[in-house]
């Protein structure tokens, strides 16, 4: 398996092949149509990192995560900096050979800045039709463009939305958008949690999250701006006054279960302090593994 892919960092622990493994880690390192702080093509390797530190085994669900779920890491596109289009053609070739080998593996994509996860959408959905799509993070990115550009991480899931049906789509967290972003929601019935819901009654606005994704396979794309700065600060968009990890563990409960692969996107290590931000992404994917293993 060494199609478009850089493989010179990988998980240590994550060697095993595609056909075998049960949940399968790619990175996209690509952030040249960011339109804030841009730093986040060092996210695969700084969450990796952190990653490492964690243990195999999980004192909570007393499951060790490499034996249960023998997870392959197949490093990173070889993107093309500067160069959206052939990075996303490289993503889609390779999600396409990975998923005609392993069709049930979890997927875990590591970015990169949001677009990239446009392309885990598009080939996901072909493999999953019925597929739902739930996006955390503070702002909707649903722009038609941004200053004439169209394809930037403030545009990419109005662009899925070609292709993926927009009342499929879950947004959650949201505290900093557009009208027209919203009124696109509104007339299109993309639903939506703001962050304001889920601080004022968690109960209610997870029974109706639960409500919205109905037992159905899902796709779940984190925003690590959804979390608040405070624990997450090292990223393009920040946006104070997030959820906290017991909030954001609590929807990851009653998604993770049904999801067919996820991605944690927008980490910009250069804006990081202490690695706070790198090892918040590794814990919510070691977490949504935990729920997997
Ligand atoms: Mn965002």
């Amino acid at each position: 398996m060494d199609f478009y892919l850089n493989n010179f960092c990988r998980l240590s622990e994550a060697r095993n092949s595609v056909k075998e493994s049960r949940a399968i880690f790619l990175g996209v390192p690509y952030d040249w149509s960011t339109i804030d702080r841009p730093g986040s093509r060092y996210g695969p390797l700084h969450i990796r990192k952190s990653f490492e530190q964690f243990l195999g085994y999980d004192s909570t669900s007393g499951k060790d995560l490499y034996e249960s779920l023998l997870p392959c890491d197949l490093g990173d596109i070889a993107v093309v900096p500067g160069d959206y289009t052939e990075t996303q053609k490289r993503t889609e070739e390779t999600l396409e050979k990975i998923l005609s080998e392993n069709s049930t593996a979890f997927i875990i994509g590591l970015g990169g800045e949001h677009s990239v996860t446009h392309s885990f959408l598009k080939t996901l959905k072909k493999v999953h039709k019925d597929m739902l799509v739930v996006s955390f993070d503070a702002h909707p990115d649903l722009k038609e463009d941004y200053m004439g550009n169209k394809e930037t991480n403030v545009t990419y899931l109005r662009r899925a939305c070609d292709f993926i049906d927009p009342s499929a789509i879950s947004l959650v967290g949201i505290r900093d958008a557009d009208r027209d972003e919203i009124d696109y929601a509104k007339k299109n019935k993309i639903s939506i949690l703001h962050t304001k819901n889920i601080k004022e009654d968690l109960e209610a606005s997870l029974s109706s999250f639960k409500k919205a994704i109905n037992g159905k396979k899902v796709y779940v794309t984190i925003d690590i701006d959804v979390l608040d700065t405070a624990i997450a600060p090292g990223t393009s968009s920040p946006s104070p006054g997030g959820l906290n990890m017991a909030e954001m563990k609590a929807f990851l409960d009653i998604c993770i279960p049904q999801a067919v692969g996820m991605d944690v996107v927008e980490v910009s290590p250069p804006f990081d302090t202490g690695e706070i931000t790198s090892f918040t992404a590794a814990k919510l994917i070691y977490y949504a593994l935990s729920l997997k293993a």
